[in-house]
């Protein structure tokens, strides 16, 4: 008998990419809805829709998503939306008896001075990074909901926590996205304009590392295999370099020869984010996709989805 996933947030770059990822296997059944049928942050929709469906498994990709920007300026709706999808969800997905559940967070999670590589214990050692304290707090009251449910009623319920995502499907918006896809957007539109120089916000110092999103569903199909998970673990790749790195790297596949510029009056956020990954590695985990390779093959998509009007 196949077994029903329900993938909530499966319009968005993760639920995309977990679909791309299970289209061929026949032992599942992949169940989705479109927010206008299912809003999650609606609590008696939630119960409903739990009850009605009765999933086995539940991958939690839904979540209010952007970049430091879009963090900065909406703390509210970043913390509403997240919590309440996150709690009707888990609760809901436990009263229907969905026994297994998958929880996908951000390492925005760990403290701003984290010791590197960011090691899942230093969860809640000391203060979050202020330009996403907001998506952070709901994404640790996520991970924390599955650690007591599985504690207190024996569910497995565990949880993910991607470093900073990219890939085919992500959001291109000029002043909400993250950066690889703004940078994307920026650098290809010089490039075509024959443009003399592009901005890059901040100082150009801070480190970041950057995780495929095919790489992400390979970890979450991993993980959903596992017996007895860990409560939350790290998926990255272990590597990081500094933005105006990234940003060389973003001209070079799009083929802009000029001047790159960086905006200091633009926040840097976090100084350093690198994670350590021996955990996920431990249980037979690792990435594929090299950084060059995948920011190549993001700029083709990003071209072919712009050229047929997919990007708004
Ligand atoms: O991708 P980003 O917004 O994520 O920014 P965070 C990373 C770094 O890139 C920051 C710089 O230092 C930005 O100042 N940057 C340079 C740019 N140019 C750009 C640009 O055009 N757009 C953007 N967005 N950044 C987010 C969190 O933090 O990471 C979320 O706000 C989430 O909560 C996500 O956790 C993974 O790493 O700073």
């Amino acid at each position: 008998m196949s077994q029903k996933i329900f993938v909530a947030g499966h319009r968005g770059m993760v639920g995309s990419a977990i679909l791309r990822r299970f289209a061929e296997r026949d032992d599942l059944q992949m169940i989705t809805r479109p927010r206008s049928e299912l809003d999650l942050c609606d609590q008696a929709a939630a119960g409903e829709f739990f009850k009605a469906e009765r999933p086995d498994a539940v991958i939690f990709a839904a979540a209010k998503v952007g970049g430091i920007h879009a963090n900065a300026t909406y703390p509210a709706d970043f913390a509403y939306d997240n919590v309440m999808m996150a709690a009707n969800a888990i609760h809901a997905a436990y009263e229907s008896g969905v026994h297994r559940f998958l929880f996908l967070g951000s390492t925005c999670i760990y403290p701003r001075m984290a010791p590197q590589p960011i090691e899942e214990d230093s969860l809640l050692t000391s203060p979050l990074e202020q330009t996403n304290e907001a998506y952070a707090l709901a994404k640790i009251m996520g991970l924390k909901l599955c650690q007591y449910y599985r504690q207190q009623h024996g569910v497995l319920f565990h949880s993910a926590m991607p470093t900073n995502l990219y890939g085919p499907g992500d959001n291109y918006h000029p002043d909400n996205s993250h950066v690889i896809p703004g940078l994307i957007r920026r650098f290809d539109a010089a490039a075509k304009e024959n443009a003399e120089s592009v901005t890059v916000w901040g100082s150009g110092k801070p480190r970041r590392e950057f995780l495929h999103v095919d790489d992400l569903a390979a970890a979450i199909d991993h993980l959903l295999q596992l017996s007895d998970p860990p409560d939350w673990v790290n998926v990255g790749t272990g590597v990081d370099l500094t933005i105006a790195e990234l940003a060389q790297k973003i001209a070079q596949a799009t083929g802009f020869e000029g001047e790159i510029v960086q905006d200091a009056s633009k926040p840097d956020g976090t100084p350093v984010k690198c994670t350590d990954i021996s955990r996920i590695r431990d249980t037979g985990w690792q990435p594929m996709i090299e950084l060059n390779e995948g920011i190549t093959q993001t700029v083709a998509d990003y071209r072919e989805r712009s050229q047929s009007g997919a990007v708004r």
